[in-house]
């Protein structure tokens, strides 16, 4: 149950540790440039592994037996921040209940994902309990799809790189129980958004204190863009419904729209934030809950007047990050691809001038250091299908993979010879780290 060990492993952990660039925020990620001491961080999530490299561990994840109805339990280890534990628990049906503890010893603070056979993100947590200090993850995940073979995860957490120091990041050993019962029958979650320029007052976000948050002003981004405010919401809005086109989500415009009257989620833009450019509740999985709220903070684009962002620009900006947060309200977790909406980080040039879609992307490696996002397919089993036909729109972004058959834990890939990164990152977020989990 060791990993292999290769003779890059120095090398690769010496680029991890120097990645534990401290923040100033333990439960949120704060907007901030980054300097050349993080020009290795940013090698390793600029230059991101491909997409092959994210999901060939998969194959050789080691397979459990899983009953088909109840619990098995088995003990394992990890030796390195690098390393990664798949465990192939079988065939599972839409409709089962799959729920996941771990138990790390001596305080390893681990981390859990959910795949299906082809390395695809389910379900991942860090911690079942962030905010009360309960750092072993948990997950408990109504399965919406058949797939020939689930995959287990587990991974030391990266927490610490956020100032979450209880708990040991280097090795140790886990005790995992997986339990399997058949009542997981869940619903889509259509969602409604209120895309509120007009501004708002006692808006809480996650566990912020609450604040208020400035009408809309292009003025307050640069005095060139004064008398382009309703020019860029109008474009604001026509670029983020481009995004969602293809999924079951229906943008409102304070401007333009009336109120809905059921449930909806808001993103509000306006104000500025010395931390974020933009603030989501959480990563709400499969959107179990369509009434919340995220915060664009619209004049902190102003620090990059530099750039000197025409309208057009600015709201392409503001469309990418809005749509990004409303990804993490949607249940997307971070990717590693900086073309993809949900990258964690960008340049201000990335974020100015690239029509980021949601897309096919490894995982950020604070998220899980082996798999892939595939967002379209997760929207869609978050939202259900774009008609009442279950005509779906979304192309599945992978074509079949088979699993392979067992082997041995393996070394999440990493690629340490990345070429010069751009010096300058945005950091988009944002979230609390851990989605708190009942
Ligand atoms: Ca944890
Ligand atoms: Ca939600
Ligand atoms: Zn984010």
């Amino acid at each position: 149950m060791f990993p292999h060990r290769t003779s890059s492993e120095a090398r690769m952990v010496a680029l991890v540790a120097l990645c534990a660039i401290p923040t100033a925020a333990c439960d949120v990620l704060p907007v901030e440039w980054v300097f050349a001491a993080s020009r290795v961080q940013a090698a390793s999530r600029l230059n991101p592994i491909s997409i092959d490299e994210a999901v060939a561990p998969f194959a050789h994840a080691v397979p459990v037996a899983l009953p088909q109805v109840g619990s098995v339990t088995f003990d394992g280890g990890l030796t390195s921040a690098d390393e990664v534990a798949l465990y192939a628990l079988g065939p599972v049906a839409a409709r089962e209940r799959i729920i996941v503890e771990v138990a790390g010893r001596d305080g390893l603070n681990t981390m859990a994902a959910l795949f299906t056979s082809r390395g695809e993100l389910i379900d991942a947590n860090d911690d079942r309990s962030y905010y009360g200090g309960q750092v072993d993850p948990f997950l408990n995940v109504a399965m919406r799809a058949d797939d020939p073979n689930l995959v287990l995860g587990l991974a030391i957490s990266r927490a610490r790189y956020f100032g979450l120091n209880d708990g040991r990041y280097t090795s140790g050993e886990f005790r995992v129980t997986v339990r399997r019962s058949l009542d997981g029958a869940f619903q889509y979650v259509p969602q409604t958004v209120w895309l509120e320029f007009g501004g708002g007052s006692g808006i809480r976000i996650a566990q912020e204190p609450a604040f208020d948050v400035a009408p809309f002003d292009a003025g307050r981004i640069s005095g060139r863009l004064a008398g382009d405010t309703g020019y860029i919401r109008d474009l604001i809005v026509a670029k983020m419904r481009d995004d969602l086109a293809a999924f079951n989500v229906v943008l409102l415009s304070s401007d333009r729209d009336a109120r809905p009257a059921g449930n909806y989620s808001t993103v509000y833009f306006g104000g500025a934030n010395a931390r974020f450019l933009g603030l989501a509740d959480n990563v709400d999985s499969f959107n179990g809950n369509p009434r919340q709220s995220a915060v664009i903070f619209a004049e902190t684009l102003g620090l990059f007047e530099a750039l000197r962002p025409s309208a057009e620009a600015v709201a392409q900006g503001l469309a990418n990050i809005a749509a990004h947060e409303l990804g993490h309200l949607l249940g997307l977790e971070h990717a590693a691809d900086p073309n993809d909406l949900m990258a964690e980080a960008a340049t201000a040039e990335q974020i100015f001038f690239v029509d980021a879609t949601y897309g096919l992307s490894p995982l950020d490696p604070h998220v899980f250091p082996a798999g892939v996002q595939n967002a379209p397919t997760l929207l869609e089993l978050a939202l259900g299908p774009v008609d009442g036909l279950g005509n779906s729109t979304v192309a599945r972004m992978m074509s079949g993979r088979a699993a392979a058959p067992a082997g041995m834990q393996f070394r999440a890939g990493r690629n340490p010879s990345s070429e010069s990164p751009p010096a300058k990152r945005l950091r988009l977020c944002d979230r609390p780290l851990s989605k708190q989990k009942r």
